[in-house]
């Protein structure tokens, strides 16, 4: 199968794409490389020292067929058309997003650019196949926060919601209502909209995965060569909260807590985004379908549990913070992931083995962490 991955030097792309390649798909990563040089403009490197895109794709050829070309998705529509039309793929994985909710909230050319980036880039995908009369499967990430974090309609279902429509008594399935908390989540509730629209009138088959907060760093691949090595973010915009507390812990950093720590959120592993992302990969909808969606996701916590967990383990203080964010202080969450368990997915869920794993990582470049990017800057 030749698989095409949209942002595939990134913290999921890149373990991805390594799974793929050692699963016999032909992969081609696409990637303008803007999460390397918005981490250098934010003064906040990987934790990781990663190697530059040419050595992992050197170091990354025992592992199976896999290339890279440099494309902004966003910006250059005729290159991505000329790679299209030559690489002729069978699926397209597209990650290719600004994914931070913080960043997104930072100020003015921070939203604009999180909109144009993500919006632009979905559409130009997607009227690129159209023009050149491809039909690959296109296998998007969403995320689960395109729901909003609630339990208003009882368990999250997988993208449609069953309601009987008072007016006419009528049972029907309904795009489950969006309900974004950030400029960037907000952008992937239009990507399903634009992509919903491109299913129905030019007959794509589209997998929209609703994944979880992703936890870890490594997966076996990123761990076999230095030079694969994943990244990991920790600064106050990109690093995500499981990521965030277990490198506090290790520098005796306060874990930073916003609230009451009381938001229930999803998580899911590194190891098993690659694996959910194989297993979507190779289970298209029919065409003429709506957009399948899967809530790619494994376990629910709270985010007081999580640091609790830590604290109790590292004997790192709790270092409660006023919520820099609009959010709920409190939420119950229940979320299905039936679609990807019946294809086979067994979650790997959070346990000390793996938390020593993270902490290992962190130990070994602890050195490297910066106390001042910690906090987050954005608000609102
Ligand atoms: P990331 O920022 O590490 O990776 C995104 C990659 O896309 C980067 O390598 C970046 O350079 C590239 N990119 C961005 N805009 C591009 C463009 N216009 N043209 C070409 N390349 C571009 O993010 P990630 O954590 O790997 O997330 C990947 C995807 O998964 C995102 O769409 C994100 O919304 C989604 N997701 C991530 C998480 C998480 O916890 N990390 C959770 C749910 C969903
Ligand atoms: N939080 C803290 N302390 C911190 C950081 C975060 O208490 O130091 C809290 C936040 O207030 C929030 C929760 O932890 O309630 C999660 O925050 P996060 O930064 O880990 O996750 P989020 O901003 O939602 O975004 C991340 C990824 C995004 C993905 C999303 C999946 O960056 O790409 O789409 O997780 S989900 O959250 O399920 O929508």
């Amino acid at each position: 199968m030749k698989t095409l991955v949209l942002g595939g030097d990134g913290f999921c792309g890149w373990p991805t794409s390594l799974h793929l390649a050692s699963q016999g798909h032909d992969v081609l990563i696409l990637d303008n490389l803007a999460r390397r040089s918005i981490a250098d403009r934010i003064s906040s490197p990987s934790l990781t020292p990663i190697a530059s895109i040419e050595k992992r794709i050197a170091a990354a050829q025992s592992i199976g067929s896999i290339a890279f070309e440099f494309c902004d998705i966003a910006t250059d529509c005729l290159r991505l058309k000329e790679i299209l039309a030559q690489f002729q793929p069978d699926t397209v994985v597209h990650f290719a997003e600004q994914r931070s909710a913080p960043y997104s909230m930072l100020g003015d050319s921070e939203r604009r650019f999180t909109v144009d980036n993500n919006i632009n880039g979905t559409n130009n995908l997607m009227s690129s196949l159209v023009e050149l009369g491809q039909r690959p499967h296109v296998v998007h990430l969403g995320t689960m926060g395109v729901y909003g974090y609630n339990d208003d309609f009882g368990e999250i279902p997988e993208g449609y919601l069953d309601v009987t429509v008072k007016q006419t008594q009528k049972d029907v399935s309904i795009c489950y209502p969006g309900n974004p908390g950030s400029i960037y989540h907000m952008t992937k509730v239009l990507d399903h909209t634009i992509m919903q629209f491109y299913a129905k009138n030019w007959g794509f088959r589209i997998t929209d995965l609703h994944q979880g907060i992703v936890w870890g760093t490594d997966t076996e691949l990123t761990r076999s060569h230095p030079q694969l090595i994943n990244r990991f973010d920790y600064d106050g915009e990109y690093g995500t909260v499981l990521n965030r507390l277990l490198s506090q812990s290790q520098v005796g950093h306060p874990l930073t807590v916003y609230g009451t720590g009381g938001q229930s959120r999803a998580f899911i592993h590194i190891q098993d985004t690659a694996r959910c992302i194989h297993l979507a990969c190779g289970n298209a909808p029919d065409e003429g379908s709506l957009p399948q969606v899967f809530n790619q996701i494994a376990e629910v916590h709270t985010v007081r549990v999580l640091a609790q967990m830590i604290s109790d383990k590292t004997g790192v203080e709790i270092g409660f913070q006023d919520n820099p964010r609009k959010e709920a202080a409190e939420n119950q969450l229940r979320v299905s992931n039936q679609g990807l368990r019946s294809l086979g997915f067994e979650p790997i869920t959070l346990d000390d083995h793996l938390m020593k794993e993270i902490e290992s990582t962190v130990v070994a470049f602890k050195d490297r962490i910066d106390h001042s990017v910690i906090d987050s800057k954005a608000r609102w």
